[in-house]
Parts: structure tokens; sequence; C-alpha cells
């Protein structure tokens, strides 16, 4: 295996879904690794201002992961010197109208999470992996979460596209062991982000209450270093699968 899969300065990292929670959190930590970090999602001026943060590392990208067109335009504006990406973190993810029984959900909110959480997450690694195949160099890690493994009520949606990219994740891995590609799956327990808001959009008080009732909560942080961490292994390693938990989670 390739020694450079590990990040060294100048490795450049996508990550989806950047301009908030986590993913923020995580271009962050990429690029205090020495990464160039291209920081992509849907809202323009969010992508901007995270990798404005990063200074000469960050590079924003906006796009929709459930848009074909958006993904291919998009990795198609990056100049030659961003386009080598090692490091791709598909974070990119949420949950409208979820914690509903099934059948009180509204169906376009449910085909929009699988569309996001699993198809987009396909389609951005299919995109990016010829890349790596190319240069025998890659990492790809994908966030899951608790819910890709403890089925709930009001989960059908959430948790069966969770489920989903742990399969992806792990059968992923497989295609590529011994190559120098390697797959990542972490899995948050709840972290205090604006997951729940944008579930709950236009009832922030259901959100913030969601919270607090959970007491203490994981923070973006948490998991950027966790990303961190797996990413930073030497060649003959790989993190394949990280559950990450609120100290005082059940
Ligand atoms: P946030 O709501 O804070 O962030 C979600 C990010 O996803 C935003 O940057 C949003 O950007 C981006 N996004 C959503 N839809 C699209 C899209 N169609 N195209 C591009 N980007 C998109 O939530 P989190 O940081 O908490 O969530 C990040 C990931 O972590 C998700 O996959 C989530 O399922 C997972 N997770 C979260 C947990 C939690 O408790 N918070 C627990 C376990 C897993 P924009 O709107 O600008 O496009
Ligand atoms: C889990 C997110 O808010 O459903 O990935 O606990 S939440």
């Amino acid at each position: 295996m390739n020694e450079a899969t590990m990040p060294r300065p100048g490795s450049i990292a996508l990550v989806t879904g950047a301009s908030s929670g986590i993913g923020a959190a995580t271009a962050q930590a990429l690029a205090a690794l020495g990464c160039r970090v291209i920081c992509a999602g849907r809202r323009a001026d969010r992508v901007e201002e995270v990798a404005a943060g990063l200074g000469d590392k960050g590079l924003p990208l906006v796009l929709d992961v459930t848009d074909p067109a958006s993904i291919d335009g998009a990795l198609a504006s990056l100049s030659h010197d961003w386009r080598e990406i090692a490091i791709l973190v598909n974070n990119a993810g949420g949950d409208k109208g979820g914690r509903e029984r099934f059948d009180q959900g509204d169906i376009e909110d449910w085909v929009g999470t699988i569309e996001t959480n699993v198809t987009g997450l396909i389609r951005i690694t299919y995109a990016v992996i010829s890349g790596m195949i190319e240069r025998d160099l890659g990492h790809i890690v994908n966030i899951g979460s608790v819910s890709g493994f403890t089925p709930y009520a009001g989960g059908t949606i959430y948790a069966g596209s969770k489920y989903a990219v742990h399969g992806f994740s792990e059968s992923l891995r497989k295609d590529y062991r011994g190559t120098g590609i390697r797959v990542t799956e972490v899995l948050p327990g709840l972290v205090r982000t604006e997951f729940a808001f944008q579930r709950w959009e236009g009832d922030p008080k259901k959100a913030q209450k969601f919270y607090d009732d959970f007491g203490e909560c994981l923070v973006p942080e948490d998991i950027a270093n966790t990303i961190a961490f797996a990413v930073s292994q030497p060649p003959n390693v790989v993190i394949s699968q990280l559950v990450v938990l609120p100290n005082a989670a059940p």
C-alpha cells in the first residue's frame, strides 16, 4: 500500500455537507492535518464562510448531492491543482420530516432522505473513486449513524438510509482491500448540530427540546477528531468502523 494514503501537507480532501455541523468541523480538522479541503454543500454563503476560515487551504464548492448534473458540473469546475482528491468524507445527510410513523410522513421527504443519504453518497463516491483508482490512492470516510444498526419507531427511512450506508461502506472496503484505497465508516450517536433543526424545519423549539431532553450530546469536533484519527493511520491499517457515543448514552 502506498505511504501517501496518509494525509500530507497539501493532500486534497473533499468534505460534503461542509456548510454545517460535523462537515464544517471536519473541514477544520483536516486542514489542521495539512490538507487542502474542498468544502461542498448547497448553501453558497455557508461553504464560502467555512472555506474562508481555512485560508488558502479551503475551497468552497456549491453542489447538491441529489443532482447528478450539479455533481458533474461542480467537480468539472475544479482547477487542475484541486482535482486529485485523496480523502473523500461523505458527510452530507439529513432527515427532513423524519421521526414520524411511516404512513404519517410525507413521501417526498422520505424519498428525499434516501436520495441524499444513500443515492447522493453513492453518486459522489462513484464520481471521485475513478481518480483514486488511477492513482491507487484514496481514503473514503462515510458518515453512518448508530441508527445504521439500531432501528427505532419513526426511523423507517432515516435508519433505513444509514443501514444502506453501513452495507455499502463495508462492501466498498472489501472491493478495494489490499489496494491504496481505504474505506472507513464513522457511526456517531447524538451530536448537537443543525440536524434536528433541518428535520423539524419550521419548529426550532421542537429541535431544541430534542437536544436538551437528551442531555449531554457529542459536539461536531468529536466526530471530526475521529475522522482525523482514522485517516492518519499507517498504510497497513484500516479503521473499518468506529461507533462514537456521548459518554452518557444508554
Ligand atoms: P447538519 O444539518 O448540521 O449538516 C448537514 C449537512 O449536509 C449540511 O452541511 C448540509 O448542507 C448538507 N446537505 C444536506 N443535504 C445536502 C445535499 N442535497 N447536497 C449537499 N449537501 C447537503 O447535520 P450533521 O452535521 O449532524 O449531519 C452530518 C452527517 O452526520 C449526516 O450524514 C447525518 O446523518 C450524520 N449523523 C448526524 C448525527 C447527529 O446526531 N447530528 C448522528 C449520526 C449521524 P447544505 O444545506 O448547505 O446543502
Ligand atoms: C442520528 C440522528 O437525531 O436521529 O443519526 O438521533 S438522530
